[in-house]
């Protein structure tokens, strides 16, 4: 075996400044370009200090005009804008659970989608009280996809998957007035909320955040993960390879990104079809390779090896290699600049959701019924288009690195029995996990996610933060471009066991895993909470006892807090490298720091010194072992 390094920030930045170099060939237009029109960003904006919920205003607080035209004051003002940033965030999660459901709804044995794991559909039909008896498994899918989709409207009760919490979660809950309702129900509250005239004080809107958040991660994003298991198969470990060395010049490349497994999979489906790579060889092409970007390159990562081409602000790099005959979206994260930059080079941009509709794209309309069809016009349209690409803007940076994935809950709970003397049962339990922590061999653990951010340096926090946690003998749990920037540079490579404290590095080897487990996509961080609440189901413990943080570094989208919202809510403190725009009133910065504590034992930090934020993180896991006399 060859000799592990690991890939540095510095190649990273080196291979993406060679790309920019054809950029410029070409007249195209970057981020890295468009970020310096928009620096110094708007100082209202990124306090949350103006409002534009009405057309008295825009208004804008400042010493001398304290209060809005309708008097409301800057703390009503942030906490409103915090609200509104929270519930778009839920909101998109909850509908691309919604879409998963739908597409569950329409499973068949002779359809385009079937079930692969029917023992966790018929787990969650049990957990549901859904009659399992006898019945053939497409009408049990059929019904628990029904049930499901009323989770989002139902009149009346709370979200069915907040059980799976353990008891002393579910009171905080029920007694604090947490317990999401039907989830269109918690963003239309949300909104009604922050209508003109309505709630101002900063309590209870922070409240709703954090209620709508779990109505996202307890309803909409679980929703969306577990479904997406049983359609596509639960997450096994393994291999894989990261970064945009995983293109082939020889190949037609076909980019998938976005966050809807639906399409993905079909796309990874028809390209391994022999038909379809005859066709490419017809054409001039060797093969067909499918690689990804974002939440969508994760799904199809951790359940069929699908290569991972890189992160959100790589997304651009794909083109400039002038490699890339397709890249394929459906929604969430995909940057409208891929519209006029595809057209300076060959590459086919194709939209597929009427939810992100974009300038300068190839729309094909996906469809659950029409599936198959779709994926394959697609996949002959980037054949098709192999002849066009320009030979002299051809460049495909060479980096790439192994990486195993695929550790779901269930996985973690297999690949870890037997690390620890500890009786395992035939379920599964957390227990051996508790014990490595108990005994110290592990210090605690980080659930390492979310995107990158023009702000901070990319990918280097999330690195930087991950070598100095192992280092420090924390397992990191990562879902997200977080989980894709620690492939790209090696962390999710089983040698990278050599970067880790002695204690860790022993587990890696006993339970042979790298010391960073891809967990997943970003609705995929409902894996997380149940990961948590089953430590503490197992040690008897409170979730927020527990030497467990969430930490988001890079954070960037509407879906990130939301999702901050829910762990937060669940009882993990929380920290983040990027101000969520509501440093404009001390009052929110108050509760959100510390205030929520009250109501579930846990809040945010936010620290954007990023060595500092780590060594919080580390401290807070210390002051919580001590706590337990660990
Ligand atoms: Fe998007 Fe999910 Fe952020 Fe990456 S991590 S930039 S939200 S793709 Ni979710
Ligand atoms: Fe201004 Fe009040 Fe209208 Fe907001 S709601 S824009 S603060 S008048």
């Amino acid at each position: 075996m060859s000799e592990f390094k690991m890939t540095t920030v510095e190649e990273l930045e080196a291979a993406t400044d060679r790309l920019l170099e054809t950029g410029a060939k070409v007249g195209a237009d970057a981020w890295q370009f468009r970020v310096k029109n928009q620096t110094p960003h708007c100082k209202f904006g990124e306090t949350g200090v103006c409002c534009k919920i009405c057309t008295m205003g825009p208004c804008r607080v400042t010493k001398k005009s304290p209060r809005g035209v309708c008097g409301c004051d800057v703390h009503g003002i942030v906490a409103r804008n915090f609200l509104r940033f929270t519930a778009a965030g839920s909101a998109t999660h909850s509908d691309h659970g919604r879409e998963i459901c739908n597409t569950l709804y329409q499973t068949a044995e002779d359809g385009n989608y079937k079930v692969k794991d029917p023992e966790k559909l018929l787990r969650i039909a049990k957990e549901w009280e859904i009659d399992t008896e006898g019945r053939d498994i497409y009408d049990v899918a059929h019904d628990v996809a029904y049930t499901a989709l009323t989770e989002y409207g139902k009149p009346f009760g709370t979200q069915r998957f907040l059980k799976r919490a353990p008891k002393h979660t579910q009171e905080l809950w029920e007694k604090n007035e947490l317990a999401p309702h039907a989830i269109d129900r918690e963003v239309s509250r949300s909104l009604h909320m922050t209508h003109m005239g309505c709630s101002s004080k900063p309590a209870p809107l922070i409240k709703q955040s954090i209620r709508s958040g779990l109505a996202d991660g307890w309803g909409g994003s679980m929703m969306g993960t577990e479904f997406s298991d049983v359609m596509f198969g639960t997450p096994k470990p393994i291999d894989t390879e990261a970064n945009l060395g995983v293109m082939s010049e020889e190949n037609v490349n076909i980019v998938v990104h976005g966050h809807d497994p639906s399409l993905s999979e079909m796309i990874c489906e028809y390209a391994d079809d022999p038909k379809m790579i005859a066709y490419a060889k017809e054409k001039g092409a060797k093969g067909i390779t499918v690689s990804g970007i974002c939440c969508t390159s994760n799904e199809v990562a951790m359940r069929r090896g699908v290569p991972m081409a890189g992160n959100f602000l790589q997304q651009e790099n794909i083109v400039l290699t002038g490699a890339c005959e397709a890249i394929v979206v459906d929604v969430q994260c995909i940057f409208p600049a891929l519209g006029p930059l595809s057209k300076c080079f060959h590459t086919k941009f194709v939209t597929t959701s009427p939810v992100a509709q974009m300038p300068d794209s190839d729309f094909i309309r996906f469809d659950a019924k029409t599936a198959a069809e779709n994926a394959k016009e697609i996949i002959k349209m980037a054949i098709d288009n192999f002849e066009n690409r320009k030979p002299e803007l051809v460049h495909i940076p060479k980096l790439k690195q192994k990486a195993t994935v695929g550790y779901s809950t269930e996985a973690i709970v297999k690949v870890l029995d037997g690390v620890a003397n500890t009786q395992v049962d035939e379920m599964g339990t957390t227990k051996p996990l508790i014990e490595c922590i108990t005994s110290g061999v592990i210090r605690g653990a980080v659930a390492m996610v979310g995107c990158n951010n023009p702000k901070i340096r990319p990918d280097y926090a999330h690195v930087e933060l991950m070598k100095k946690l192992i280092a420090n003998d924390i397992i990191i749990i990562s879902s997200g471009c977080s989980a894709q920037a620690a492939a790209k540079v090696g962390l999710m490579d089983k040698r990278a066991k050599d970067l880790c404290g002695a204690g860790l590095k022993r587990v890696c080897e006993l339970a042979d895993i790298p010391p960073v487990l891809h967990m997943g996509s970003c609705v995929d961080i409902s894996r997380m909470v149940i990961l948590a609440s089953s430590l503490a189901k197992d040690s008897g413990l409170n979730i927020s006892q527990l030497p467990v943080v969430g930490c988001a570094p890079e954070w960037m989208s509407e879906k990130a807090v939301s999702i901050g919202n829910y762990v937060v809510g669940t009882g993990i403190d929380t920290f983040l490298g990027i101000d969520p725009c509501v440093s404009g009133s001390d009052e929110v910065v108050d509760l959100l720091t510390g205030g929520t504590k009250d109501w579930v034992e846990a809040s945010f930090t936010v620290e954007k010194d990023i060595d500092k934020l780590g060594d919080k993180m580390i401290e807070r896991i210390e002051e919580k072992r001590n706590a337990l006399g660990i």
